[in-house]
């Protein structure tokens, strides 16, 4: 491998004339932008204990009125970027957000796309486009990037989701930003996956009038826990994964992030592929542990942890385990880059 020019070896006169023409030499930095084989992560692997944030957060609701906040969140940074980080690997963001009884977040719309994995309470909902989703443990709830979406808690006990968000990624291309508006008024009807796409296999017919571009915004945890069991039961006793889709297309939810349900059983590895999207999974339900480029992570229920992309990734669980996993294929995947390396 040619040994490329360094800064250091050129003259100082040549380096400030550079400097104040506003041009500087690519070779010393071509490694830099252009790592050999593969890319050179800074994102390390982050975990995120739900018992220690939980306290926190709950704190946060004692300190920081929701009026305050307009989105109560503790947000879950990225190691190798440091605390305060406003993202958990490149493209994805993480936090954990508290709605307590009787509290609304207000109405706003954005440019990045968000999504809930809901981690405990009951009677929180959101509005996405004046639908109202309910929200249960487990749950998987979309707000795609353009739709309006407030937040609404109607139970008696604190309320937490994790949102993850494509924010990174628009706050690089300087394309984030949000409009503010009034609490939405509410469709008075269940959501399209109590309607429409109650059933896999089976759409509104096709003649009547098109399709949302984002038709159902809400995944209701029992119908993935369900679908993962049946697969486990009958399949070839690999670990059991399913994609969460577009019921309309079939192409993956959201345009940058896509969402993937896993089942282990008691007992069971997994050893996938290296694979070039970043990763956070979130524990549904369960408890194992997962080595990540070497560190090992023991994990339990409502925990959070993060991959790198081309991470190396073992998991094991100690007991029937249910995570889903957020990744940023479906954006490679447009980009045409995305790869799996054997290993
Ligand atoms: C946002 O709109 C929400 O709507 C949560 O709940 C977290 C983080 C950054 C930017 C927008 C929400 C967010 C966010």
């Amino acid at each position: 491998m040619t040994q490329l020019g360094t800064l250091e070896e050129l003259p100082q006169d040549y380096r400030d004339a550079m400097d104040a023409a506003g041009v500087a030499p690519l070779w010393p930095m071509m490694r830099n932008v252009l790592p050999h084989g593969a890319p050179k992560p800074v994102t390390r692997s982050g975990y995120w204990s739900y018992q220690a944030v939980r306290p926190l957060l709950l704190r946060a609701g004692e300190l920081t009125p929701v009026e305050k906040a307009e989105r109560r969140v503790l947000v879950l940074s990225d190691p190798g970027r440091g605390v305060g980080a406003m993202q958990a690997t490149a493209s994805l963001y993480l936090g954990l957000q508290l709605l307590l009884p009787g509290e609304t977040a207000p109405a706003h719309v954005h440019t990045p796309s968000a999504t809930r994995i809901i981690v405990e309470g009951k009677g929180g909902y959101t509005v996405v486009d004046g639908e109202k989703l309910p929200m249960e443990d487990g749950d998987l709830v979309l707000t795609p990037g353009g739709d309006w979406h407030d937040h609404g808690h109607e139970g008696a006990e604190p309320v937490v989701w994790l949102d993850v968000l494509d924010l990174p990624l628009f706050y690089y291309l300087e394309g984030s930003y949000a409009k503010e508006g009034p609490l939405q008024a509410q469709r008075n009807r269940p959501d399209a996956s109590m309607v429409e796409y109650r059933a896999a296999g089976l759409v509104p017919s096709r003649s009547r009038a098109a399709a949302r571009r984002y038709p159902m915004t809400r995944f209701p945890w029992v119908r993935t826990e369900e679908a993962l069991r049946e697969i486990a039961k009958y399949g070839d006793g690999g670990v059991a994964e399913v994609d969460y889709v577009n019921p309309e297309t079939g192409e993956d939810v959201l345009p940058v992030m896509g969402f993937t349900a896993m089942m282990l059983a008691k007992g069971q590895a997994d050893h996938p592929p290296l694979r070039s999207s970043s990763a956070a999974f979130h524990v549904v339900k369960g408890r194992g542990r997962s080595r990540i480029d070497g560190r090992v992570i023991e994990w339990g229920p409502k925990d959070t942890f993060t991959a790198a992309p081309f991470a190396e990734i073992d998991h094991e669980a100690d007991e029937e385990s249910f995570l889903v996993r957020a990744h940023d294929r479906p954006l490679q995947d447009k980009l045409g880059y995305y790869e799996e390396r054997s290993r």
